[in-house]
């Protein structure tokens, strides 16, 4: 038997926030790649329409699923909605974040707790969901939380991204202790400096491209597509003894100073 069939997500099913673009949209295409039938969650319908039909046309199945993240109160009615047209949710993996740029003392308050909806209380939330419906069906599951560079050191004019990414990476550990019991593993992955959407301001400055491409091992900004294995890595089978663990894909960022 190939060791392979411990990756397969074939009969599975996946909920990615942030889903229609960058990383999430890299991480839903690899466990589509897998078999497993994605629900995409984005804000804008238009990259939604344009994700599933790119994850159709690879072969795979994608449904949309649009809701607001930053509305917190609506996301146990949205996730029940989102399980109900998947036929349950195997894996549920918080990708979706915001990021606000700027020096701390100058940061305004509705920015900070928006940051905080979005990349800290909408995971924790649609976590609580997941984890309810597992443990009510006797079903175990594979819960996966992105954290980020920021998880374990920040950088001028990140403090509130950096302030959620430091929570994300406990709150890996916490679910993972509290819901082991159930057979629920949680893991989370650590991005390095990717090309997306909410990099490519930065990409665009000569000086911070430079920088990254000299301070990244392997000296090259990541892709979304960098994602797909560890995402099915951490979703499947193969990785059924780990939990609590960040799986960092970063080109090395964190191997060096
Ligand atoms: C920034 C970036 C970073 C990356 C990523 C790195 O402003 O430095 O947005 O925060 O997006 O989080 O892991």
């Amino acid at each position: 038997m190939s060791n392979l069939e411990a990756f397969d997500l074939t009969g599975k099913t996946a909920l990615i926030t942030g889903g229609n673009t960058g990383i999430g949209l890299g991480i839903a295409k690899g466990l589509a790649r897998s078999g497993a039938k994605v629900a995409i969650h984005g804000r804008d319908e238009t990259k939604l329409t344009q994700a599933c039909k790119e994850i159709a046309d690879m072969g795979g199945e994608a449904i949309a699923a649009p809701f607001d993240l930053e509305d917190n109160e609506s996301l146990p009615a949205a996730y029940a909605q989102v399980s109900e047209r998947l036929g349950g949710v195997d894996v549920l993996v918080n990708n979706a974040g915001m990021q606000c740029r700027g020096r701390a003392d100058q940061i305004a308050l509705n920015d900070f707790n928006r940051i905080l909806k979005v990349n800290l209380t909408a995971p924790y939330v649609l976590s609580q969901c997941y984890a309810r419906e597992r443990i009510a069906e006797g079903k175990e599951g594979s819960l996966i939380l992105i954290a980020s560079l920021m998880s374990e050191a920040s950088r001028p004019t990140t403090s509130p991204y950096t302030a959620t990414k430091g929570a994300i990476r406990q709150l890996v550990k916490a679910f993972a202790v509290d819901w082991a019991d159930f057979g629920i593993r949680v893991n989370g992955i650590g991005p390095g400096y990717i090309q997306t959407g909410m990099t490519q301001p930065l990409l665009d400055k000569p000086d911070f491209d430079a920088w990254v491409k000299q301070r990244t091992p392997l000296g090259r900004w990541g892709q979304p597509q960098d994602f797909e294995g560890a995402a099915t890595f951490l979703a499947s089978n193969a990785s059924r003894f780990i939990t609590g663990q960040i799986i960092y894909v970063d080109g090395g960022w964190l191997a060096t100073f």
